[in-house]
Protein backbone atom coordinates (compact mmCIF):
# COMPACT_ATOMS: atom_id res chain seq x y z
CA UNK A 1 0.00 0.00 0.00
CA UNK A 2 1.14 3.13 -0.88
CA UNK A 3 1.18 5.62 2.18
CA UNK A 4 0.51 9.63 1.84
CA UNK A 5 1.67 11.07 4.46
CA UNK A 6 1.58 14.67 5.75
CA UNK A 7 4.70 15.56 6.38
CA UNK A 8 5.71 18.51 8.90
CA UNK A 9 7.12 21.81 8.53
CA UNK A 10 10.63 20.25 10.49
CA UNK A 11 10.81 17.76 7.63
CA UNK A 12 11.32 19.94 4.86
CA UNK A 13 14.14 22.10 4.19
CA UNK A 14 13.44 26.44 4.31
CA UNK A 15 11.26 27.27 1.48
CA UNK A 16 10.51 24.35 0.44
CA UNK A 17 6.32 23.83 -0.48
CA UNK A 18 6.22 20.61 -1.60
CA UNK A 19 7.23 17.05 -1.88
CA UNK A 20 7.18 14.46 -5.17
CA UNK A 21 6.32 11.27 -3.83
CA UNK A 22 8.02 8.45 -5.05
CA UNK A 23 4.65 7.64 -7.30
CA UNK A 24 4.28 10.97 -8.91
CA UNK A 25 1.41 12.27 -5.94
CA UNK A 26 2.23 15.40 -5.20
CA UNK A 27 2.47 15.75 -1.28
CA UNK A 28 1.82 19.12 -0.03
CA UNK A 29 3.31 20.60 3.32
CA UNK A 30 -0.48 20.54 4.36
CA UNK A 31 -2.86 17.84 2.86
CA UNK A 32 -6.12 17.64 3.06
CA UNK A 33 -9.24 15.41 2.77
CA UNK A 34 -9.39 17.10 -1.21
CA UNK A 35 -6.04 16.48 -1.85
CA UNK A 36 -6.31 12.50 -0.63
CA UNK A 37 -9.37 12.27 -3.01
CA UNK A 38 -7.49 13.46 -5.98
CA UNK A 39 -4.54 11.63 -5.10
CA UNK A 40 -6.96 8.53 -5.06
CA UNK A 41 -8.63 9.58 -8.36
CA UNK A 42 -4.94 10.13 -9.67
CA UNK A 43 -4.73 6.07 -8.15
CA UNK A 44 -7.38 5.00 -10.69
CA UNK A 45 -5.89 6.68 -13.80
CA UNK A 46 -8.45 9.89 -14.18
CA UNK A 47 -7.12 12.04 -16.71
CA UNK A 48 -9.85 14.70 -16.75
CA UNK A 49 -12.69 15.66 -15.11
CA UNK A 50 -16.22 17.37 -16.58
CA UNK A 51 -18.30 19.78 -14.49
CA UNK A 52 -19.38 22.95 -12.98
CA UNK A 53 -18.07 23.86 -9.52
CA UNK A 54 -19.63 25.55 -7.15
CA UNK A 55 -18.38 26.75 -3.84
CA UNK A 56 -18.02 23.67 -2.09
CA UNK A 57 -15.95 22.62 -4.20
CA UNK A 58 -13.17 24.90 -3.90
CA UNK A 59 -11.16 22.62 -1.88
CA UNK A 60 -10.71 20.32 -4.33
CA UNK A 61 -10.26 22.45 -7.63
CA UNK A 62 -7.13 23.66 -6.07
CA UNK A 63 -6.27 20.13 -5.48
CA UNK A 64 -6.92 19.61 -9.16
CA UNK A 65 -5.15 22.67 -9.60
CA UNK A 66 -1.84 20.82 -8.63
CA UNK A 67 -2.32 17.49 -9.94
CA UNK A 68 -1.88 15.85 -13.46
CA UNK A 69 -5.93 15.77 -13.73
CA UNK A 70 -7.48 18.35 -16.26
CA UNK A 71 -10.53 19.97 -15.50
CA UNK A 72 -13.18 20.34 -18.39
CA UNK A 73 -15.56 22.94 -17.65
CA UNK A 74 -18.59 22.66 -19.32
CA UNK A 75 -22.07 25.20 -19.60
CA UNK A 76 -24.88 22.58 -18.42
CA UNK A 77 -23.62 19.78 -15.41
CA UNK A 78 -26.36 17.45 -17.45
CA UNK A 79 -23.67 17.73 -20.17
CA UNK A 80 -20.69 16.94 -18.23
CA UNK A 81 -22.53 13.70 -16.80
CA UNK A 82 -23.20 12.63 -20.73
CA UNK A 83 -19.77 13.32 -21.46
CA UNK A 84 -18.38 11.56 -17.93
CA UNK A 85 -21.08 8.35 -19.05
CA UNK A 86 -20.05 8.31 -22.86
CA UNK A 87 -16.06 8.26 -21.48
CA UNK A 88 -17.29 5.03 -19.69
CA UNK A 89 -18.55 3.57 -22.44
CA UNK A 90 -16.01 3.96 -25.12
CA UNK A 91 -13.38 3.26 -22.82
CA UNK A 92 -14.93 0.32 -19.88
CA UNK A 93 -12.97 3.03 -17.35
CA UNK A 94 -15.43 4.78 -15.30
CA UNK A 95 -15.42 8.45 -16.59
CA UNK A 96 -15.90 11.71 -13.72
CA UNK A 97 -18.03 14.36 -13.18
CA UNK A 98 -17.76 17.05 -10.93
CA UNK A 99 -20.53 19.39 -9.69
CA UNK A 100 -21.49 21.52 -6.68
CA UNK A 101 -24.52 20.66 -3.93
CA UNK A 102 -28.20 21.36 -4.66
CA UNK A 103 -29.10 22.83 -8.20
CA UNK A 104 -25.61 21.54 -9.41
CA UNK A 105 -26.24 17.85 -8.15
CA UNK A 106 -29.48 17.73 -9.56
CA UNK A 107 -28.51 18.78 -12.67
CA UNK A 108 -26.87 15.01 -12.97
CA UNK A 109 -29.68 13.56 -12.54
CA UNK A 110 -30.63 12.67 -16.02
CA UNK A 111 -27.21 11.79 -16.88
CA UNK A 112 -27.18 9.60 -13.82
CA UNK A 113 -30.21 7.55 -15.34
CA UNK A 114 -28.73 7.36 -18.58
CA UNK A 115 -25.47 5.76 -17.18
CA UNK A 116 -27.70 3.71 -15.28
CA UNK A 117 -30.03 2.53 -17.57
CA UNK A 118 -27.04 2.79 -20.31
CA UNK A 119 -24.46 0.18 -18.14
CA UNK A 120 -21.57 3.34 -18.54
CA UNK A 121 -19.83 3.50 -16.04
CA UNK A 122 -19.15 6.58 -14.17
CA UNK A 123 -18.16 8.31 -10.60
CA UNK A 124 -20.15 11.28 -10.00
CA UNK A 125 -18.68 13.67 -7.35
CA UNK A 126 -20.66 16.11 -6.04
CA UNK A 127 -20.02 18.83 -2.92
CA UNK A 128 -22.30 20.04 0.21
CA UNK A 129 -22.26 22.37 2.80
CA UNK A 130 -20.13 20.95 6.13
CA UNK A 131 -21.52 18.12 8.11
CA UNK A 132 -20.21 18.95 11.51
CA UNK A 133 -21.00 22.50 11.76
CA UNK A 134 -24.21 24.33 10.12
CA UNK A 135 -23.00 27.53 9.39
CA UNK A 136 -25.38 28.61 6.45
CA UNK A 137 -28.65 26.38 7.48
CA UNK A 138 -30.14 24.66 4.99
CA UNK A 139 -29.51 26.87 2.16
CA UNK A 140 -29.07 24.69 -0.96
CA UNK A 141 -29.17 21.99 1.11
CA UNK A 142 -31.72 18.83 -0.35
CA UNK A 143 -30.56 15.36 0.19
CA UNK A 144 -28.38 14.46 -3.02
CA UNK A 145 -27.51 11.00 -1.49
CA UNK A 146 -31.06 10.62 -1.23
CA UNK A 147 -31.80 11.76 -4.37
CA UNK A 148 -29.13 9.74 -6.22
CA UNK A 149 -29.93 6.43 -4.94
CA UNK A 150 -32.34 4.81 -7.31
CA UNK A 151 -30.28 6.45 -10.00
CA UNK A 152 -26.69 4.67 -9.40
CA UNK A 153 -25.40 1.56 -7.86
CA UNK A 154 -24.04 3.18 -5.29
CA UNK A 155 -24.70 6.65 -3.14
CA UNK A 156 -22.27 7.60 -0.60
CA UNK A 157 -21.61 10.50 1.69
CA UNK A 158 -17.78 10.44 2.47
CA UNK A 159 -18.31 11.53 6.49
CA UNK A 160 -14.34 10.84 7.29
CA UNK A 161 -11.01 11.63 5.77
CA UNK A 162 -9.56 8.24 6.78
CA UNK A 163 -12.34 6.49 4.21
CA UNK A 164 -11.54 8.34 1.31
CA UNK A 165 -9.00 5.84 -0.02
CA UNK A 166 -11.27 3.06 0.23
CA UNK A 167 -14.62 4.71 -0.97
CA UNK A 168 -13.10 5.84 -3.79
CA UNK A 169 -11.42 2.62 -4.75
CA UNK A 170 -14.86 0.94 -4.18
CA UNK A 171 -16.81 3.62 -5.95
CA UNK A 172 -14.58 2.86 -8.75
CA UNK A 173 -14.74 -1.38 -8.65
CA UNK A 174 -18.53 -0.83 -8.42
CA UNK A 175 -18.70 1.56 -11.46
CA UNK A 176 -16.86 -0.96 -13.75
CA UNK A 177 -17.95 -3.84 -12.82
CA UNK A 178 -20.90 -5.98 -14.86
CA UNK A 179 -23.12 -4.75 -15.19
CA UNK A 180 -21.09 -1.32 -15.54
CA UNK A 181 -22.87 2.25 -13.89
CA UNK A 182 -22.71 5.45 -12.25
CA UNK A 183 -21.43 6.02 -8.50
CA UNK A 184 -22.41 8.94 -6.53
CA UNK A 185 -20.04 10.39 -3.71
CA UNK A 186 -20.87 13.58 -1.79
CA UNK A 187 -17.86 15.07 -0.40
CA UNK A 188 -18.77 17.92 2.27
CA UNK A 189 -16.71 21.05 2.30
CA UNK A 190 -15.54 20.36 5.66
CA UNK A 191 -13.99 16.84 5.44
CA UNK A 192 -12.75 18.33 1.77
CA UNK A 193 -10.96 20.73 3.60
CA UNK A 194 -10.09 19.05 6.66
CA UNK A 195 -6.03 18.05 7.14
CA UNK A 196 -5.11 14.68 6.78
CA UNK A 197 -1.89 12.43 8.82
CA UNK A 198 -1.04 9.26 7.66
CA UNK A 199 -3.41 7.84 5.20
CA UNK A 200 -3.07 4.73 2.46
CA UNK A 201 -4.22 4.90 -1.04
CA UNK A 202 -5.72 1.39 -1.75
CA UNK A 203 -3.84 0.22 -4.87
CA UNK A 204 -5.53 -1.21 -7.86
CA UNK A 205 -4.94 -4.88 -9.03
CA UNK A 206 -6.95 -6.93 -12.35
CA UNK A 207 -10.00 -8.85 -11.64
CA UNK A 208 -10.62 -11.90 -14.03
CA UNK A 209 -14.53 -12.61 -14.30
CA UNK A 210 -15.53 -16.08 -14.06
CA UNK A 211 -16.34 -18.38 -17.32
CA UNK A 212 -19.56 -19.83 -17.69
CA UNK A 213 -20.32 -22.95 -15.95
CA UNK A 214 -19.37 -26.37 -18.40
CA UNK A 215 -22.97 -27.47 -17.46
CA UNK A 216 -24.12 -24.53 -18.85
CA UNK A 217 -22.20 -24.44 -22.06
CA UNK A 218 -23.04 -28.25 -22.59
CA UNK A 219 -26.50 -27.43 -22.32
CA UNK A 220 -26.74 -24.16 -24.69
CA UNK A 221 -24.83 -26.34 -27.55
CA UNK A 222 -27.30 -29.38 -27.08
CA UNK A 223 -30.48 -26.97 -27.86
CA UNK A 224 -28.07 -25.32 -30.85
CA UNK A 225 -27.18 -28.42 -32.18
CA UNK A 226 -31.14 -29.66 -32.38
CA UNK A 227 -32.07 -26.05 -33.75
CA UNK A 228 -33.35 -26.03 -37.24
CA UNK A 229 -33.71 -22.01 -37.91
CA UNK A 230 -31.25 -21.03 -35.50
CA UNK A 231 -30.89 -17.10 -35.21
CA UNK A 232 -28.05 -14.74 -32.98
CA UNK A 233 -28.96 -11.86 -31.68
CA UNK A 234 -26.22 -9.20 -30.10
CA UNK A 235 -27.77 -7.04 -27.59
CA UNK A 236 -26.35 -4.11 -25.74
CA UNK A 237 -23.86 -5.44 -23.55
CA UNK A 238 -22.23 -6.95 -26.78
CA UNK A 239 -21.08 -3.39 -27.35
CA UNK A 240 -18.55 -3.22 -24.46
CA UNK A 241 -15.26 -2.32 -25.57
CA UNK A 242 -13.46 -5.21 -24.82
CA UNK A 243 -15.79 -7.82 -26.34
CA UNK A 244 -15.42 -7.11 -30.34
CA UNK A 245 -12.67 -9.31 -30.95
CA UNK A 246 -14.23 -12.62 -29.16
CA UNK A 247 -17.60 -11.58 -30.93
CA UNK A 248 -16.76 -11.66 -34.32
CA UNK A 249 -14.60 -14.71 -33.73
CA UNK A 250 -17.89 -16.92 -32.38
CA UNK A 251 -20.29 -15.76 -35.54
CA UNK A 252 -17.29 -16.44 -38.14
CA UNK A 253 -16.91 -20.04 -36.29
CA UNK A 254 -20.47 -20.51 -35.70
CA UNK A 255 -21.87 -19.19 -39.55
CA UNK A 256 -25.33 -18.72 -38.10
CA UNK A 257 -27.07 -15.39 -39.30
CA UNK A 258 -27.30 -12.60 -36.97
CA UNK A 259 -28.95 -9.28 -35.96
CA UNK A 260 -28.79 -6.46 -33.41
CA UNK A 261 -31.05 -4.34 -30.98
CA UNK A 262 -30.21 -1.25 -31.54
CA UNK A 263 -27.55 -0.63 -28.55
CA UNK A 264 -26.07 -3.71 -30.16
CA UNK A 265 -25.32 -2.74 -33.64
CA UNK A 266 -21.83 -2.51 -34.64
CA UNK A 267 -20.56 -4.56 -32.26
CA UNK A 268 -19.93 -7.41 -34.95
CA UNK A 269 -18.68 -6.04 -38.18
CA UNK A 270 -22.21 -6.04 -40.04
CA UNK A 271 -21.10 -5.80 -43.54
CA UNK A 272 -20.79 -9.49 -42.91
CA UNK A 273 -22.68 -11.98 -45.02
CA UNK A 274 -24.58 -12.93 -42.09
CA UNK A 275 -26.07 -9.46 -40.95
CA UNK A 276 -30.19 -10.43 -41.32
CA UNK A 277 -30.59 -6.09 -39.90
CA UNK A 278 -31.52 -4.14 -36.62
CA UNK A 279 -34.85 -4.62 -34.61
CA UNK A 280 -35.57 -1.06 -34.19
CA UNK A 281 -38.95 -1.67 -33.99
CA UNK A 282 -40.03 -4.80 -31.37
CA UNK A 283 -42.24 -6.40 -34.20
CA UNK A 284 -43.31 -5.84 -37.66
CA UNK A 285 -40.25 -4.66 -39.13
CA UNK A 286 -38.42 -6.69 -42.03
CA UNK A 287 -36.29 -8.39 -39.65
CA UNK A 288 -38.44 -9.77 -38.06
CA UNK A 289 -39.30 -12.28 -41.00
CA UNK A 290 -36.72 -14.40 -39.30
CA UNK A 291 -37.25 -13.52 -36.14
CA UNK A 292 -40.45 -14.76 -36.23
CA UNK A 293 -39.18 -18.00 -38.35
CA UNK A 294 -36.63 -18.82 -36.21
CA UNK A 295 -36.55 -21.66 -33.64
CA UNK A 296 -33.71 -20.84 -31.55
CA UNK A 297 -32.49 -17.15 -30.44
CA UNK A 298 -29.30 -17.17 -29.25
CA UNK A 299 -29.51 -13.55 -27.46
CA UNK A 300 -25.87 -12.68 -26.60
CA UNK A 301 -25.85 -9.59 -24.41
CA UNK A 302 -29.76 -8.78 -24.03
CA UNK A 303 -30.45 -5.84 -21.53
CA UNK A 304 -34.04 -5.73 -21.17
CA UNK A 305 -33.39 -1.47 -20.82
CA UNK A 306 -33.82 -1.32 -24.38
CA UNK A 307 -37.30 -0.98 -26.06
CA UNK A 308 -37.74 -5.13 -26.64
CA UNK A 309 -36.40 -6.27 -29.96
CA UNK A 310 -38.90 -9.08 -30.55
CA UNK A 311 -41.51 -9.98 -28.13
CA UNK A 312 -41.39 -13.12 -26.62
CA UNK A 313 -45.09 -15.06 -26.43
CA UNK A 314 -45.97 -18.64 -25.16
CA UNK A 315 -45.37 -19.65 -28.96
CA UNK A 316 -41.97 -18.89 -30.79
CA UNK A 317 -38.51 -19.87 -30.64
CA UNK A 318 -36.86 -20.66 -27.56
CA UNK A 319 -34.50 -18.25 -26.76
CA UNK A 320 -30.71 -18.93 -24.93
CA UNK A 321 -29.42 -15.69 -22.75
CA UNK A 322 -25.53 -15.55 -22.84
CA UNK A 323 -24.21 -12.50 -20.66
CA UNK A 324 -21.88 -11.08 -18.20
CA UNK A 325 -24.57 -11.42 -16.05
CA UNK A 326 -28.12 -13.57 -15.51
CA UNK A 327 -30.91 -12.13 -17.50
CA UNK A 328 -33.55 -10.74 -15.65
CA UNK A 329 -37.09 -11.90 -17.02
CA UNK A 330 -39.81 -9.65 -18.20
CA UNK A 331 -43.50 -10.17 -19.48
CA UNK A 332 -41.90 -10.09 -22.64
CA UNK A 333 -38.40 -11.91 -22.64
CA UNK A 334 -37.83 -15.24 -20.18
CA UNK A 335 -34.98 -17.22 -21.39
CA UNK A 336 -35.12 -20.52 -21.14
CA UNK A 337 -31.32 -21.24 -20.90
CA UNK A 338 -28.42 -19.18 -19.70
CA UNK A 339 -24.68 -18.91 -20.26
CA UNK A 340 -23.55 -16.54 -17.99
CA UNK A 341 -19.87 -15.36 -17.17
CA UNK A 342 -16.60 -13.96 -19.09
CA UNK A 343 -18.90 -13.22 -22.31
CA UNK A 344 -15.69 -13.50 -24.56
CA UNK A 345 -14.09 -16.35 -22.93
CA UNK A 346 -17.34 -18.21 -22.58
CA UNK A 347 -18.46 -17.80 -26.44
CA UNK A 348 -15.08 -19.45 -27.43
CA UNK A 349 -15.48 -22.62 -25.55
CA UNK A 350 -18.94 -22.73 -26.70
CA UNK A 351 -17.67 -22.41 -30.24
CA UNK A 352 -15.20 -25.05 -29.39
CA UNK A 353 -18.36 -27.75 -28.89
CA UNK A 354 -19.99 -26.43 -31.98
CA UNK A 355 -17.79 -25.40 -34.75
CA UNK A 356 -18.61 -27.37 -37.65
CA UNK A 357 -21.24 -29.46 -36.27
CA UNK A 358 -24.34 -27.73 -37.16
CA UNK A 359 -26.05 -28.75 -40.38
CA UNK A 360 -28.60 -26.08 -40.00
CA UNK A 361 -26.58 -22.97 -39.20
CA UNK A 362 -27.53 -20.98 -42.12
CA UNK A 363 -30.89 -21.75 -43.21
CA UNK A 364 -32.06 -18.24 -42.18
CA UNK A 365 -29.75 -16.91 -44.49
CA UNK A 366 -32.07 -17.27 -47.84
CA UNK A 367 -34.18 -14.22 -45.93
CA UNK A 368 -31.14 -11.54 -45.76
CA UNK A 369 -31.19 -10.42 -49.06
CA UNK A 370 -34.52 -9.25 -48.80
CA UNK A 371 -34.65 -8.04 -45.62
CA UNK A 372 -32.05 -5.73 -46.62
CA UNK A 373 -33.03 -4.65 -50.08
CA UNK A 374 -36.29 -3.80 -48.74
CA UNK A 375 -34.02 -1.52 -46.47
CA UNK A 376 -32.04 0.13 -49.11
CA UNK A 377 -35.42 1.51 -50.75
CA UNK A 378 -35.36 4.91 -51.69
CA UNK A 379 -32.21 5.29 -49.62
CA UNK A 380 -31.09 7.49 -52.92
CA UNK A 381 -34.72 9.55 -53.91
CA UNK A 382 -33.89 13.48 -55.12
CA UNK A 383 -36.74 15.14 -53.03
CA UNK A 384 -36.29 17.71 -50.89
CA UNK A 385 -36.51 17.94 -48.20
CA UNK A 386 -34.61 15.03 -47.66
CA UNK A 387 -35.70 11.96 -46.60
CA UNK A 388 -34.59 10.15 -43.66
CA UNK A 389 -33.37 7.59 -45.76
CA UNK A 390 -31.60 9.66 -48.06
CA UNK A 391 -29.99 10.75 -44.96
CA UNK A 392 -29.07 8.01 -43.77
CA UNK A 393 -27.52 7.05 -46.96
CA UNK A 394 -25.38 10.18 -47.55
CA UNK A 395 -24.00 9.73 -44.39
CA UNK A 396 -22.41 6.91 -44.79
CA UNK A 397 -21.21 8.07 -47.41
CA UNK A 398 -19.00 10.51 -46.04
CA UNK A 399 -18.40 8.31 -42.82
CA UNK A 400 -15.09 6.15 -43.12
CA UNK A 401 -15.87 2.79 -41.31
CA UNK A 402 -14.17 4.10 -38.39
CA UNK A 403 -16.06 7.40 -38.24
CA UNK A 404 -18.52 7.50 -35.80
CA UNK A 405 -22.01 9.24 -35.51
CA UNK A 406 -23.65 9.92 -32.41
CA UNK A 407 -27.32 10.40 -32.42
CA UNK A 408 -29.69 12.57 -30.18
CA UNK A 409 -33.21 10.83 -29.69
CA UNK A 410 -35.53 11.85 -32.38
CA UNK A 411 -37.92 9.80 -35.17
CA UNK A 412 -34.35 9.79 -37.33
CA UNK A 413 -32.91 7.18 -34.25
CA UNK A 414 -35.16 4.54 -35.44
CA UNK A 415 -34.00 5.50 -39.11
CA UNK A 416 -30.16 5.45 -38.39
CA UNK A 417 -30.57 2.14 -36.10
CA UNK A 418 -32.56 0.33 -39.32
CA UNK A 419 -30.72 1.55 -41.82
CA UNK A 420 -27.45 3.10 -41.01
CA UNK A 421 -25.04 -0.22 -42.32
CA UNK A 422 -21.23 -0.33 -39.55
CA UNK A 423 -18.68 -2.25 -39.70
CA UNK A 424 -16.57 -1.40 -36.53
CA UNK A 425 -17.74 -1.62 -32.85
CA UNK A 426 -19.40 1.62 -30.99
CA UNK A 427 -19.07 3.05 -34.30
CA UNK A 428 -23.04 4.20 -33.87
CA UNK A 429 -23.67 5.83 -30.83
CA UNK A 430 -27.52 5.74 -29.63
CA UNK A 431 -29.35 6.06 -26.17
CA UNK A 432 -32.15 3.01 -26.71
CA UNK A 433 -32.30 2.82 -22.62
CA UNK A 434 -33.49 5.98 -21.32
CA UNK A 435 -33.67 7.34 -24.82
CA UNK A 436 -32.94 11.08 -23.14
CA UNK A 437 -32.97 14.01 -25.98
CA UNK A 438 -30.01 16.13 -25.10
CA UNK A 439 -27.25 13.70 -25.09
CA UNK A 440 -26.21 13.68 -28.90
CA UNK A 441 -24.11 16.55 -28.70
CA UNK A 442 -22.20 16.10 -25.20
CA UNK A 443 -21.85 12.65 -26.12
CA UNK A 444 -20.05 13.17 -30.17
CA UNK A 445 -17.62 15.89 -28.23
CA UNK A 446 -16.64 12.81 -25.83
CA UNK A 447 -15.91 10.51 -28.94
CA UNK A 448 -14.06 13.75 -30.99
CA UNK A 449 -12.17 14.34 -27.25
CA UNK A 450 -11.10 10.06 -27.70
CA UNK A 451 -10.46 9.65 -30.78
CA UNK A 452 -8.97 13.15 -32.49
CA UNK A 453 -8.02 11.54 -35.83
CA UNK A 454 -11.56 9.95 -36.81
CA UNK A 455 -14.28 11.83 -38.33
CA UNK A 456 -17.30 12.38 -35.40
CA UNK A 457 -20.61 13.11 -36.12
CA UNK A 458 -23.81 14.08 -34.08
CA UNK A 459 -26.82 13.98 -35.43
CA UNK A 460 -29.54 15.91 -33.53
CA UNK A 461 -33.35 17.11 -34.14
CA UNK A 462 -33.71 20.56 -33.68
CA UNK A 463 -35.82 19.75 -30.42
CA UNK A 464 -32.78 17.52 -28.89
CA UNK A 465 -29.87 19.54 -30.13
CA UNK A 466 -31.77 23.02 -28.35
CA UNK A 467 -31.66 21.02 -25.17
CA UNK A 468 -27.93 20.64 -24.88
CA UNK A 469 -26.93 23.63 -27.92
CA UNK A 470 -24.93 25.79 -25.21
CA UNK A 471 -22.26 22.96 -25.28
CA UNK A 472 -21.07 24.20 -28.61
CA UNK A 473 -19.28 26.80 -26.73
CA UNK A 474 -17.48 24.14 -24.37
CA UNK A 475 -16.82 21.99 -28.05
CA UNK A 476 -15.09 25.33 -29.96
CA UNK A 477 -13.04 26.12 -26.33
CA UNK A 478 -11.40 22.68 -26.28
CA UNK A 479 -11.03 22.72 -30.28
CA UNK A 480 -12.46 19.68 -31.33
CA UNK A 481 -12.97 18.50 -34.87
CA UNK A 482 -17.22 17.78 -34.84
CA UNK A 483 -19.74 18.25 -37.01
CA UNK A 484 -23.32 18.45 -35.48
CA UNK A 485 -25.84 17.61 -38.27
CA UNK A 486 -29.47 19.04 -37.51
CA UNK A 487 -32.78 17.43 -38.64
CA UNK A 488 -34.92 20.16 -39.20
CA UNK A 489 -38.89 19.95 -39.14
CA UNK A 490 -39.17 22.55 -37.03
CA UNK A 491 -41.56 19.62 -34.14
CA UNK A 492 -41.12 16.84 -31.84
CA UNK A 493 -41.20 14.37 -34.83
CA UNK A 494 -40.96 11.26 -33.17
CA UNK A 495 -44.13 12.58 -30.82
CA UNK A 496 -46.26 13.85 -33.90
CA UNK A 497 -45.10 10.47 -35.75
CA UNK A 498 -46.85 8.58 -32.51
CA UNK A 499 -50.04 11.04 -32.51
CA UNK A 500 -50.47 9.76 -36.31
CA UNK A 501 -50.09 6.00 -35.65
CA UNK A 502 -52.65 6.62 -32.60
CA UNK A 503 -54.92 8.52 -34.77
CA UNK A 504 -54.40 11.71 -32.50
CA UNK A 505 -55.35 14.98 -33.93
CA UNK A 506 -51.80 16.56 -35.53
CA UNK A 507 -51.95 18.93 -32.86
CA UNK A 508 -49.31 21.03 -29.95
CA UNK A 509 -46.29 19.57 -31.23
CA UNK A 510 -44.70 22.40 -33.54
CA UNK A 511 -42.11 25.59 -32.33
CA UNK A 512 -40.27 27.87 -33.92
CA UNK A 513 -36.18 27.78 -34.48
CA UNK A 514 -32.83 29.71 -34.14
CA UNK A 515 -31.44 30.69 -37.55
CA UNK A 516 -29.01 27.86 -36.75
CA UNK A 517 -26.14 29.00 -39.22
CA UNK A 518 -26.30 32.30 -37.31
CA UNK A 519 -26.47 30.65 -34.22
CA UNK A 520 -22.93 28.40 -34.39
CA UNK A 521 -21.03 31.52 -35.82
CA UNK A 522 -22.29 33.64 -32.30
CA UNK A 523 -20.16 30.24 -30.77
CA UNK A 524 -17.31 30.82 -33.03
CA UNK A 525 -18.75 27.63 -34.83
CA UNK A 526 -19.03 27.07 -38.22
CA UNK A 527 -22.81 26.86 -40.12
CA UNK A 528 -24.05 26.38 -43.07
CA UNK A 529 -27.58 25.21 -44.23
CA UNK A 530 -28.54 22.41 -46.91
CA UNK A 531 -31.20 23.83 -49.63
CA UNK A 532 -31.49 20.74 -52.12
CA UNK A 533 -31.07 17.17 -52.56
CA UNK A 534 -27.61 17.01 -53.70
CA UNK A 535 -26.50 19.52 -51.06
CA UNK A 536 -25.72 17.49 -48.35
CA UNK A 537 -22.79 15.14 -49.42
CA UNK A 538 -21.06 18.13 -50.49
CA UNK A 539 -21.77 20.28 -47.13
CA UNK A 540 -20.33 17.38 -44.39
CA UNK A 541 -17.45 16.68 -46.68
CA UNK A 542 -16.28 20.18 -46.62
CA UNK A 543 -17.00 20.71 -42.57
CA UNK A 544 -15.04 17.67 -42.25
CA UNK A 545 -12.11 18.90 -44.60
CA UNK A 546 -11.96 22.14 -42.62
CA UNK A 547 -12.07 20.46 -39.22
CA UNK A 548 -13.17 22.66 -35.80
CA UNK A 549 -16.89 22.42 -35.17
CA UNK A 550 -19.08 23.05 -38.18
CA UNK A 551 -22.99 22.64 -37.70
CA UNK A 552 -25.40 22.07 -40.91
CA UNK A 553 -29.15 22.34 -40.72
CA UNK A 554 -30.82 20.00 -42.92
CA UNK A 555 -34.97 20.39 -44.01
CA UNK A 556 -36.09 17.00 -43.17
CA UNK A 557 -39.07 15.06 -44.52
CA UNK A 558 -40.95 12.81 -42.28
CA UNK A 559 -43.95 12.01 -44.28
CA UNK A 560 -42.21 8.36 -44.81
CA UNK A 561 -42.56 7.89 -41.18
CA UNK A 562 -45.84 7.00 -41.57
CA UNK A 563 -45.34 5.64 -45.01
CA UNK A 564 -42.66 3.43 -44.57
CA UNK A 565 -43.08 1.98 -40.67
CA UNK A 566 -46.90 1.67 -40.40
CA UNK A 567 -48.32 1.28 -43.62
CA UNK A 568 -45.45 -0.29 -45.71
CA UNK A 569 -44.75 -2.84 -42.65
CA UNK A 570 -48.60 -3.41 -42.22
CA UNK A 571 -48.97 -4.85 -45.68
CA UNK A 572 -45.84 -6.52 -46.13
CA UNK A 573 -45.85 -8.61 -42.34
CA UNK A 574 -49.35 -8.75 -42.01
C1 LIG B 1 -35.49 14.77 -22.22
C2 LIG B 1 -36.61 14.18 -23.01
N1 LIG B 1 -37.78 14.85 -23.13
C3 LIG B 1 -38.79 14.34 -23.88
C4 LIG B 1 -38.64 13.13 -24.51
C5 LIG B 1 -39.79 12.56 -25.36
N2 LIG B 1 -39.41 12.66 -26.77
C6 LIG B 1 -38.86 11.63 -27.45
S1 LIG B 1 -38.48 11.98 -29.00
C7 LIG B 1 -39.10 13.54 -28.86
C8 LIG B 1 -39.09 14.48 -30.02
C9 LIG B 1 -37.72 14.82 -30.45
O1 LIG B 1 -37.77 15.94 -31.30
P1 LIG B 1 -36.53 16.33 -32.17
O2 LIG B 1 -35.30 16.34 -31.34
O3 LIG B 1 -36.83 17.57 -32.92
O4 LIG B 1 -36.39 15.09 -33.15
P2 LIG B 1 -37.43 14.65 -34.29
O5 LIG B 1 -38.21 13.52 -33.76
O6 LIG B 1 -38.28 15.86 -34.61
O7 LIG B 1 -36.56 14.28 -35.44
C10 LIG B 1 -39.58 13.76 -27.57
C11 LIG B 1 -40.19 15.04 -27.11
C12 LIG B 1 -37.41 12.46 -24.35
N3 LIG B 1 -37.16 11.28 -24.93
N4 LIG B 1 -36.42 13.02 -23.63
MG1 LIG C 1 -37.66 17.85 -34.81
Amino acid sequence: MLVVRALKNSQLTDGESQVIYETGHKLLLKMKGSDLLVAALENEGVQRIFGVPGEENLDVIESLHRSKIELVVTRHEQAAAFMAATFGRLTGQPGVCLSTLGPGALNFSTGAGYALLGAMPMVLITGQKGILTSKQARFQIVDIVSSMTPLTKMARQIVSTATIPTIVREAFRVAGQERPGPVHLELPEDIAAEEVNQISIVPRHPIEMPVAHPAALDRAAAMILESRFPLIMLGAAASRPRLADALSDFVRRMRIPFFNTQMGKGAVNSGSNLYMGTAALSERDYVHQAIDRADLIIAIGHDTVEKPPFIMGPKGPKVIHIGYIPATVEEVFFPHAEVVGDVGPSLALLADRLERRLKNASALLPLREQILARLADRATENRFPLTPQRIVHDVRQVMPEDGVVCLDNGMYKIWFARNYRTRIANTLLLDNALATMGAGLPSAMMAAMLYPDRRVLAVCGDGGFMMNSQELETATRLGLNLVVLILQDNAYGMIRWKQAVDSFADWGLTFGNPDFVRYAEAYGAKGSRVDSADGLIPALEAAFSRRGVHLIAVPIDYSENVRVLVDELRRAVC
